[in-house]
């Protein structure tokens, strides 16, 4: 009876674990894709987008996963680490780590896509404690983003988290899945192969945003919309997207200014800056609140909708204001066959000034900052980023709406974990933030000066205690000035860093 009744249970555990096979294809995805944002081509368009042109031969087997695919993660945690141990920490790296790491061509489809992608880029310091000396071209991944502070118009840099302040952070893990177990798993299971080489210095742990602000970031807007397609992997190139060569993005390939120099090790990385942005909501929607426009028709909501609107350059649902200049546009927003389609030139409209008319989109405003379109006559300017970021920090709580500030408790600090990839931080990131966000007389040419971008704007060396100024908000009255006496976006600090191909993980990297 006894030796049955153990033979019954052996039976079924033997049974139950056949029945589990090791690696249970993936159902549901890693991404989000929110019909406003660009869809990602089929592993098989990739494929194709990569034969067509001169420039073929991307190999998406090798580019990490993240590098091209946008501001789709589900959730997403960055670990800050430093390296102690660089012998134990290279063994680990060009064998069990590189077989974790996720590429290109695994994230198009969902069957695909590993349980947990895990990404790892390494900062200059992390290069140097590697032992790679060779020169990756780039200045300011080189000094790192501490340096960069001032120049990047961070008021001094008491508000950033200590661990990024000077150069001690070596690299960083970027672990996406659809759960937050997933990602603690895959983390405890790096943390165990790893061991004592490595040391924790920083983590952010961000996710989407929950229910119908799915692909919004915190302030409620539709993030992700206008991301460059990229020759060689963007087969279907959307109505008014910037069409990139692959080395805008890709470090050595065709349309890196520096292709020639650059250790071939390196072709097909990117550098990707990190930054930690917080995001003050209360503040954000009491400004907002407190500056109603009053254009006749609008409803005082709308008013207000429409100020908020004119700061960002779209309404929240993600419709651009140059195309619905009034009113939100729900259809228009979820169409991503139109909603990128503008220049803010209106060359159709009788008397249409373009160097004065702010009618449509303010000159400020903080996507024609970014990219500013038929304002620099040609899209061409090799100033294109891909963002890769995400939300971070909890959705605003009632006491923090209520007060209309938000609570310095630490736990409740929410923001976006920004993060953009370039072939060059100079042409991309720095150049977008320096030349054009904090500049106050760009868009030139203009007869008002804009003023600053109202997001993410402040005149490099300025104090933070300093009033931002801008133009053009309110349609009826362009010259008017806004003081912008709050920050929006605080600056948390971050780092610059350098995302290899994955061939470079047992080469270079840990020779
Ligand atoms: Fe920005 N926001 O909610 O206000 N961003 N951004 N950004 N941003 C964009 O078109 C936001 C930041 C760019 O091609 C949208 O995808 C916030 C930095 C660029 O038309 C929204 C923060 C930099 C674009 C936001 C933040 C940029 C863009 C519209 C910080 C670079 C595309 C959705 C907390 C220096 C422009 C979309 C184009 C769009 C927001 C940061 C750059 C809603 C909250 C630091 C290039």
């Amino acid at each position: 009876m006894k030796v049955s009744y153990i033979a019954i249970v052996i039976g079924l555990a033997v049974q139950s674990a056949l029945a589990v096979p090791k690696f249970q294809p993936r159902r549901t995805s890693i991404l989000i894709n929110p019909d406003a944002q660009p869809d990602l081509p089929s592993p098989q368009n990739a494929r194709l987008a990569g034969v067509t042109p001169a420039n073929a031969g991307l190999n998406l087997n090798d580019i990490q996963g993240d590098i091209l695919i946008g501001m789709k993660k589900k959730k997403e945690l960055f670990f800050f680490f430093s390296i102690n141990d660089a012998a134990t920490f290279k063994s680990k790296l060009s064998s069990d780590i590189k077989s974790l790491i996720t590429n290109t061509n695994q994230l198009l489809s969902v069957s695909t896509q590993p349980i947990t992608a895990v990404n790892i880029a390494f900062s200059q310091a992390g290069l140097t404690a590697l032992g790679v000396s060779d020169n990756l071209g780039d200045a300011g991944f080189q000094s790192g983003q501490f340096a960069d502070a001032a120049k990047l118009g961070d008021a001094g840099t008491t508000n950033w988290v200590s661990g990024f302040a000077g150069t001690k952070i070596h690299g960083v893990f970027l672990l996406a899945s659809d759960t937050v177990d997933n990602v603690n798993n895959e983390l405890a299971s790096l943390q165990s192969i790893l061991g004592s080489s490595i040391s924790e210095i920083h983590r952010v742990a961000g996710a989407a945003r929950p229910g119908n602000e799915e692909g919004h970031e915190h302030f409620g807007f539709m993030d992700g919309i206008s991301q460059p397609a990229v020759q060689g992997f963007t087969q279907n190139v959307l109505n008014g997207q910037a069409t990139v060569a692959p080395g805008e993005l890709l470090v050595g390939e065709t349309g890196d200014s520096l292709q020639s120099s650059r250790p071939s090790w390196t072709t097909g990385g990117s550098f990707l800056v990190f930054r930690q942005l917080q995001q003050m909501v209360p503040e954000f929607n009491k400004y907002v609140a407190n500056h109603a426009l009053s254009v006749p028709g609008l409803t005082a909501q709308e008013n207000e909708d429409l100020f908020g609107a004119r700061l960002i350059g779209r309404w929240k649902s993600g419709a651009p204001i140059d195309l619905a200049p009034l009113r939100d546009d729900t259809d228009l927003a979820n169409d991503n066959t139109r909603n990128n389609n503008f220049t803010f030139n209106h060359p159709e409209v009788p008397g249409f000034v373009f160097a004065s008319n702010q009618t449509n989109c303010p000159f400020s405003a903080h996507i024609r900052k970014t990219r500013p379109r038929a304002d620099l006559g040609s899209e061409n300017t090799g100033h294109h980023i891909m963002r890769a970021g995400i939300p971070y920090g909890p959705e605003v709580t009632d006491a923090e709406t209520s007060a209309q500030q938000s609570s310095t408790d630490p736990a409740l600090e929410r923001g976006l974990a920004f993060v953009a990839y370039q072939s060059n931080i100079a042409q991309g990131f720095e150049f977008m933030q320096e030349a054009w966000v904090n500049n106050a007389n760009f868009i030139f040419g203009k007869t008002t000066p804009p003023g600053v971008d109202p997001i993410i704007g402040r005149a490099a060396g300025s104090a933070a205690e300093t009033p931002r100024d801008i133009s053009g908000t309110d349609p009826l009255t362009p010259t008017k000035k806004f003081s912008l006496d709050v920050e929006f976006v605080v600056s948390r600090g971050g780092e610059y860093f350098f995302s290899p191909p994955i061939s470079a993980l047992s080469g270079v990297l840990s020779a």
